[in-house]
């Protein structure tokens, strides 16, 4: 009997360590719970296509944009990149992007891009090369994401965002490599005058922000957009996310 007990105690366990976070915490997500869903872009890639519409591409002489790429022989891509990713391949001093307008202006923006680079060839730095823009209603520079090879040769992350009037430089000092996972998320609150970026999930700076700004972000491109840089990459983008309201994480 005594035996028995025992097995049904343990069979209950699960059941009662439940119960317990459920009556301690009401909010307190369970165990495996999954990450936040972005509230205003949700974008993975899967399916035919892309699987939020409407994105348009402008795909350069001798470049090439897929939606549809084969998530599971890119190098180092975790299992959440399920079947398909976005490939981009840019050539050289061509425009090779795709868009997509948000629908609505918003004040208060937190982006999450994965990315990892197959590729990336150029002759000596430093060097930069845009990845990623955002901008405003009327196509006016919010934030934008480039990469940037240093006089040593080392590459980083670098943004640029809006505030006091002007466009505001900080570079990364995280060396990157190639085939290798990072998750780049960024905060542009004009409501609260705050900015945030960060590398896997590690602060690259945060700072007060101070008119003027930029009013919100409505235009979203990945890829190359300016024309100035020559370089050629190979880039993979996947588990791309806009939120409202609080930081999406991994
Ligand atoms: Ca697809
Ligand atoms: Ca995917």
């Amino acid at each position: 009997m005594k035996r028995l007990l025992s097995i049904l105690l343990i069979l209950c366990l699960p059941l009662i360590a439940r119960a317990g976070v459920m009556m301690m915490g009401g909010g307190v997500p369970e165990e495996g719970a999954p990450p936040v869903t972005p509230d205003i872009l949700n974008e993975t890639f899967e399916g035919t296509g892309y699987s939020v519409p409407t994105w348009s591409e402008t795909v350069g002489s001798g470049c090439t944009i897929n939606e549809d790429y084969d998530a599971t022989t890119v190098t180092g891509a975790p299992a959440n990149w399920l079947t398909q990713c976005l490939q981009i391949q840019s050539a050289t001093l061509v425009a090779n992007n795709t868009l997509k307008y948000l629908g609505s202006q918003y004040p208060i923006t937190y982006t999450r891009v994965e990315i990892i680079f197959s590729a990336w060839s150029v002759a000596s730095g430093p060097w930069l090369k845009q990845i990623l823009f955002t901008g405003d209603t009327t196509g006016n520079q919010v934030w934008t994401l480039s990469l940037q090879k240093d006089a040593s040769n080392n590459y980083h992350f670098y943004t640029i965002h809006y505030t006091g009037g002007t466009d505001v430089a900080d570079a990364s000092a995280v060396n990157l490599a190639l085939n290798t996972l990072y998750r780049v998320e960024v905060k542009y609150d004009v409501t609260n005058s705050a900015w945030d970026w960060k590398i896997n999930g590690v602060s690259e700076g945060a700072a007060a922000m101070t008119a003027a700004m930029r009013a919100g972000l409505q235009a979203f491109r990945l890829g190359t957009v300016t024309t100035s840089e020559v370089a050629t990459y190979t880039l993979y983008y996947d588990r791309v996310g806009i939120d409202a309201n609080e930081w999406i994480g991994e």
